[in-house]
């Protein structure tokens, strides 16, 4: 078993809901093989950099605050020799949790970033039509859109290039997304319906592939990207056919076992569309598949010392 830690994020102002701070009370409360830990939502210490009045009117302000903490939690665990995971909440938080594994291994470091995700994530909010910042992150973590998340999490500018990432199942993207993917061709996007055409043993194949150059992955999975009949518990669900429950567990397996995974979330739960607990208990074994497998080390750089 890999050492991790995980942190809940109770924050969905990304996805225009208001904090709660008892949402995953009942998710924190299975039984999870590492320490489990609650950030705190209080918007008190308002990020007072880069802020404009458009970035208070959706959140912006508080998405900050949370990617900071987000950014703290994972820097200290991988000082410690821990894989951290975050769970939440809307996808914002991803910049902090990148941010954090930017932090630990420095600008050099070539870090790839896995998003898988029904949607691109790719909007600025000159380009949004919801202005809700949960369609943004991906974007700004490659230093697009606007000035508050751009620099959000403690690293200043873009924390990855747009080559460094692969999408992976998408099936809702809006059409300045996908204008953006026609002109970045060096962005792996593998949609839904490739997978669904293709099978997903030759999506393991092209992204293992893909990832062979990285020394560090991070591994962002929006369970938006799974079928809303196994993963209802969905802050966005999309009413196409996405990844059945029993492939994302694959995936994750897959994908654990054969690239260097440092960092992790699982995002977009939204406790109250879920029925019986399908949704957290999937959560729960995506986890295990991740904790479960150890992927080979990549030129002995030992995060522990
Ligand atoms: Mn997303």
């Amino acid at each position: 078993m890999i050492p991790a830690a995980i942190v809940m994020i109770p924050s969905w102002t990304g996805a225009g809901r208001a904090a709660d701070p008892d949402a995953l009370v009942g998710l924190a409360a299975l039984s999870w093989p590492c320490s489990v830990e609650t950030v705190s939502t209080n918007p008190a210490a308002v990020h007072d950099g880069e802020l404009d009045d458009y970035a208070r009117h959706p959140g912006l302000d508080r998405v900050c605050v949370v990617a900071e903490q987000v950014a703290r939690h994972a820097l200290c665990h991988l000082r410690g020799g821990r894989l951290p995971i975050a769970i939440g909440g809307d996808h914002t938080l991803t910049i902090g949790g990148f941010a954090g594994l930017r932090s630990a291994l420095g600008p050099a470091a070539s870090i790839g970033l896995v998003w898988i995700d029904a949607h691109a994530d790719l909007n600025t909010h000159e380009t949004t039509q919801t202005h809700r910042s949960h369609g943004m992150p991906l974007a700004a973590l490659a230093g697009l859109g606007h000035p508050a998340l751009v620099h959000a999490g403690g690293v200043r500018g873009a924390k990855l290039r747009l080559a460094d990432i692969a999408l992976v199942g998408l099936r809702s993207v809006d059409p300045p997304e996908r204008a953006l993917l026609d002109r970045h061709p060096e962005l792996l996007a593998i949609d839904a319906e490739d997978i669904a055409e293709h099978g997903l043993d030759h999506t393991i194949v092209r992204l293992v592939a893909w990832a062979e150059r990285f020394e560090a992955v991070y591994l962002s999975f929006d369970l938006d990207a799974i079928c809303s009949t196994d993963a209802p518990g969905v802050t966005t669900p999309v009413p196409y056919a996405g990844l059945a429950g029993d492939e994302a567990v694959a995936l994750v397996e897959q994908l654990a076992a054969a690239l260097p995974i440092r960092a992790a979330d699982f995002v977009e739960y939204w406790p109250a569309h879920d029925i019986g607990g399908r949704t957290a208990r999937l959560i729960h074994d995506l986890v295990a598949e991740l904790l479960q497998a150890r992927a080979p080390e990549r030129r002995g750089r030992s995060l522990g010392s």
